[in-house]
């Protein structure tokens, strides 16, 4: 019979595709470390989310137990058990079993099948010790249930439900002879994504629930990506009250795109495709740049905001935006070596014509809104021409050329800026010592008297007027902003040396704050450091030590016995010359901390709510960390 052949010749290729994802696991989840134990559940759960995106679900709740079973559950409309026509088998077997599947059933629209994403449930199947599905429909469950891919059993029923009921249970327990590290799974990590992912399906609840430390959080947004953007800007003063918003189902795309404007001076964007997280944005988000720059031009001078020779920059109609661009495809191509850039070309298009015709109409059915936004992409184009010429002056008067290298400086005799160090000191007595103990031929110092301006605030041109910000600038060489040039760089490595008490920790985060917003660059070559001032000198007879935190307190204290003379340093200021090379400058001893943008986003959120505008929120922050501060100043 053609069916009992067509039966064999298909159940023999399942065998061999189960085999090639276990012998090779990372072609298919990208790796079998945490990150790839991760995405099982995350491939699951996609399924469902691809089940609500349909709007056939509207509720998934995934659970860790203390037994490490992943359970996921959705009210959809349940995996389809009856016999699929070619396969001589259910379709629910057929789903869980054959690699990419999924996709055949998926009723039309948009499947979310992305990047490392959207392999299919029978990946995971693959690569679980045992897997289990259950399916409500039609009064019945149905279950089938899998050992490393291999199904038990055909599909049975094996009890009722009522007729109304609906939906799909996914458990299983990943396997720990591929996944060597064992499961893992972290609560933060998975709320991360469930929170992203729940924003991003509008009308979605999504419940984790971990079991092993008695977790549970659910995400549900009633607004999608306004509340996204609502979110992102909940520290800041808004422009527009109401986010502007469209979502337009396109021939190549869906189109779903959030702003609101702040009145920072910071661009936010986040742009998804399928809801992958395109961090290194792609054709959507070039599309929504031309049209955003497009749009406000046009309106800016057909209402007279604007002269005819006059135009916004694409910088200009960002400051301040935070925007939420997400776009479902029908095949999406990832690109770049992460994989986190969109390559669709057909997306520009799509969502440069759905934003141009939107947002101008939003422009003016709201000219209240509108005079606000343009006149503050003005502002934003006015202080940009004026931060120019006051770069040009600062980089005119402070060029080497010139020789004029601030009087404070004292720097090294060494003129390779590989081998050369700045030193940037609190003050003027602990810059004295430092001048007096630093080797002169590669170690330059600066020292930098009171608090430099809170250059969050602070824009570009304001900044500029700030004399410790330009006699730092000066002594760098490199200019700043959209003119930085790293190759200019005089020192290698640029050293930050405060006092361990709260001012210093202070100026400290200022000059950080300072960096990040407009020399990251050099944060990202990782020439930007921390110096290591010791805390406290330890002296026990003959014996003297230097110790650099309470817990080497301990342990040193523990070691040579009560007899021991602890004495606090607060200030550098305390240590003479000849201490503060050993302890600190010489590079021989010393012990520095690398500065690295690690993390863009995080570091962002923490500096704007530190040093930004929003008391509330650095108040609270203060309160949560105060543990972790109260030895700063003794
Ligand atoms: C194919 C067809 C139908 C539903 C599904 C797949 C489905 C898959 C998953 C995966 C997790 N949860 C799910 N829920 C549904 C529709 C079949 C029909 O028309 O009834």
């Amino acid at each position: 019979m053609a069916s009992s052949s067509n039966y064999d010749a298909s159940s023999i290729q399942v065998l061999e595709g189960l085999e090639a994802v276990r012998r090779r696991p990372g072609m298919y989840i990208g790796s079998t470390d945490n990150r790839g134990l991760h995405h099982l559940v995350r491939e699951i759960v996609d399924n469902s989310v691809d089940e609500a995106l349909g709007g056939h679900c509207d509720t998934i709740v995934c659970s860790i137990g203390k037994d490490n079973v992943v359970t996921v559950t959705d009210n959809g409309r349940g995996i389809p058990v009856d016999k699929h026509p070619k396969m001589n088998t259910s379709a629910l077997e057929v789903i869980m079993t054959v690699l990419h599947a999924g996709g055949k059933f998926g009723g039309g629209g948009y499947k979310v099948s992305g990047g490392l994403h959207g392999v299919g449930a029978s990946v995971v199947n693959a690569l679980s010790e045992w897997l289990q599905v259950e399916v409500r429909r039609d009064g019945k469950v149905y279950r089938q249930t899998y050992k490393r891919g291999v199904p038990d059993g055909p599909v049975k029923a094996v009890g009722k439900c009522d007729k109304s009921e609906h939906g799909t249970t996914t458990k299983f327990l990943a396997d720990t002879t591929i996944f060597t590290g064992g499961h893992d799974y972290n609560f933060d990590t998975l709320a991360d994504w469930f929170r992203e992912t729940a924003y991003l399906t509008r009308g979605l609840k999504l419940t984790l629930i971990d079991e092993r430390i008695d977790r549970e959080l659910t995400f549900w947004f009633e607004g999608g990506i306004v509340s996204f953007v609502r979110h992102l800007n909940r520290h800041k003063t808004v422009v527009n009250d109401r986010p502007f918003y469209v979502e337009r189902e396109t021939p190549a795309c869906m189109v779903e795109v959030a702003l609101q404007y702040n009145d920072s001076y910071v661009e936010t964007t986040y742009t998804f495709a399928n809801n992958i997280n395109t961090g290194d944005g792609g054709t959507h988000l070039s599309g929504f740049k031309s049209a955003l720059t497009r749009t406000m031009n046009d309106y800016a001078k057909k209402n007279g905001f604007l002269k005819a020779d006059e135009t916004l920059s694409g910088e200009d109609v960002r400051e301040g935006l935070t925007a939420i661009v997400s776009v479902k495809i029908g095949e999406p191509q990832f690109e770049g070596q992460t994989k986190a850039k969109l390559g669709n070309a057909e997306v520009a298009g799509a969502v440069q014509t759905v934003v141009n015709d939107s947002l101008g109409a939003y422009l003016e059915e709201n000219p209240q809104v509108a005079r606000k936004v343009i006149e503050k992409c003005i502002n934003a184009s006015r202080a940009r021409e004026a931060a120019r010429k006051a770069r040009e002056l600062v980089q005119r008067k402070g060029g080497l050329e010139s020789f004029s290298l601030p009087g404070k400086l004292a720097d090294c005799s060494e003129k390779d800026p590989a081998r050369s160090e700045l030193y940037i000191v609190e003050g003027d007595s602990a810059g004295g010592s430092a001048k007096q103990g630093r080797d002169r031929r590669f170690q330059a110092i600066l020292p930098l008297r009171g608090k430099i301006l809170n250059v969050e605030k602070a824009r570009i041109d304001k900044m500029l007027q700030n004399n410790e910000i330009r006699t730092l600038l000066t002594a760098l060489g490199t200019g700043i902003g959209e003119s930085l040039d790293a190759s200019k760089l005089r020192y290698h490595r640029i050293i930050i040396m405060t006092d361990a008490d709260v001012d210093g920790s202070h100026i400290r985060t200022l000059l950080l704050t300072f960096f990040f917003r407009n020399l990251a660059e050099l944060i990202e070559n990782g020439n930007v450091y921390i110096a290591q001032p010791p805390l406290y000198k330890v002296k026990a007879g003959k014996d003297e030590r230097w110790v650099y935190s309470d817990a080497e307190l301990r342990k040193v204290l523990s070691e040579v016995g009560e007899k021991a003379e602890v004495q606090r340093y607060k200030g550098l200021g305390e240590m003479n010359p000849e201490q503060l090379w050993t302890t600190t400058m010489n590079p021989e001893n010393r012990t520095l901390l690398q500065i690295s943008i690690d993390n863009a986003r995080e570091a962002d959120e923490t500096f704007d709510m530190l040093m930004g505008a929003a008391v509330p929120p650095r108040k609270r922050f203060i309160q949560t960390h105060a543990q972790d501060v109260v030895n700063l100043d003794v």
